[in-house]
């Protein structure tokens, strides 16, 4: 890995402050799932255009992911891109499909299919690291955040062939099958290093490993079955240069685990109030999050008390990126993302 250096601007950018612990001018704020979504811009330019494909446009890419930075002032931009987009890459024959998410052609249930799952090259990936290398100059003084789904997540949808609620088949192969289970994460954690790789040396400022699912487990069936691979991850990204960011949903229960996989940041959804997050990941991570993203459609009072309450509750952290407790839902207004942006920075100003 060879990352390209950050100009200074960044690197002493409010977000990269805060991820490294260091006090800055006001507390950092993005939302993950900024990009497209509740924007009317964003419907605009993807009409017509499937999700996969936009993603292979890297003017489109680069178009979508500069839309927020735009119109919120949010102090991180994240690329446009999805989790699955590595595998489709590889050759895992799946689709993003409208009102639904990734489907999978062929899912998992046995170790030929995880031998059938193609490794990846970074070439399969060029248009990712092009989008990248577009956004740079664009973006100026504003980092741009790479990521990449955790092997978790990314079984869950390639072993369910899609969304799933329970996960119960996802679970059935781990318990009935680990050897399958395990073979199945290797290669996935491979795949998401790779991807990540890519993005590092593309020029990205931070990265976010997504593990959106892994709420589902037990923090023993966690420490068994998932840590070892995300840590195969994140410790691939050791010596980088670049902060490290993990995030679930409802994770209450395997913060202090999820602290231990190599991340620098570790996100924390709305379920858990950051001072009580940051005793149970350690003094020595930031923390991200935690609005519930259902407060942004609450009165404006509502959701001011509440952007003060995870300020305050964040202080407890030694160092404290704002965000959502989850991504931006379709319904959203905008222009509350964008007073949120502008609270954010008046509360916490230093
Ligand atoms: O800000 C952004 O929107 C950036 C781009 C982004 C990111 C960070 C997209 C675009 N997807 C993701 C990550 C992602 N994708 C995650 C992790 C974050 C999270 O938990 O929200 C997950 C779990 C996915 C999988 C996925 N892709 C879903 C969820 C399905 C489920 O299981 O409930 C969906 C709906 C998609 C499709 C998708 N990805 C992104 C967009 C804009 C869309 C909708 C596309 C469309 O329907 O046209």
């Amino acid at each position: 890995m060879s990352p390209s250096p950050q100009p200074a601007a960044v690197t002493d950018s409010p977000f990269l402050r805060a991820c490294r612990r260091e006090p800055g001018p006001h507390t950092p704020v993005w939302f993950m799932r900024q990009a497209g979504r509740s924007l009317p811009e964003y419907r605009q330019v993807r009409a017509g255009i499937g999700m996969l494909e936009s993603c292979r446009r890297p003017d489109l890419v680069c178009e979508i992911t500069l839309q927020p930075v735009r119109r919120h002032g949010v102090d991180a931009a994240i690329l446009f891109s999805d989790i699955v987009v590595p595998l489709a890459a590889a050759g895992v024959d799946l689709d993003i499909v409208p009102g639904t998410g990734p489907v999978v052609a062929k899912p998992v249930t046995a170790l030929a299919d995880v031998e059938a799952i193609p490794k990846l090259s970074s070439e399969q990936v060029d248009y990712v690291a092009e989008a990248i290398r577009l956004l740079r100059p664009e973006l100026g003084a504003t980092p741009l955040i790479g990521f990449a789904g955790a092997p978790f997540t990314l079984a869950s949808y390639l072993v369910e062939g899609g969304p799933s609620r329970t996960h119960a088949k996802t679970k059935a192969l781990m318990y009935g099958a680990p050897d399958v289970w395990h073979a199945l994460c290797r290669r996935l954690a491979e795949i998401t290093l790779t991807f990540l790789r890519v993005q590092v040396d593309a020029g990205v400022a931070a990265v976010q490993l997504f593990d959106s699912w892994a709420g589902a487990l037990s923090e023993a069936d966690y420490r068994r079955y998932v840590l070892p691979h995300s840590k195969a991850v994140l410790g691939g990204l050791e010596g980088a240069g670049v902060p490290r960011i993990h995030f679930g949903v409802g994770t209450a229960e395997l913060l202090t685990a999820m602290g231990e996989a190599g991340a620098d940041v570790v996100g924390v959804d709305w379920r858990t109030p950051l001072n009580v997050a940051t005793g149970r990941i350690g003094a020595d991570k930031a923390v991200q999050g935690n609005l519930d993203p259902c407060t942004l459609f609450a009165p404006a009072e509502v959701l001011s008390a509440e952007v003060r309450r995870v300020l305050d509750e964040g202080r407890a952290a030694p160092g404290h990126v704002f965000n959502l407790g989850h991504g931006v839902l379709p319904e959203t207004d905008p222009d509350a993302l964008t007073r949120v942006v502008a609270l954010v920075h008046e509360l916490s100003a230093r």
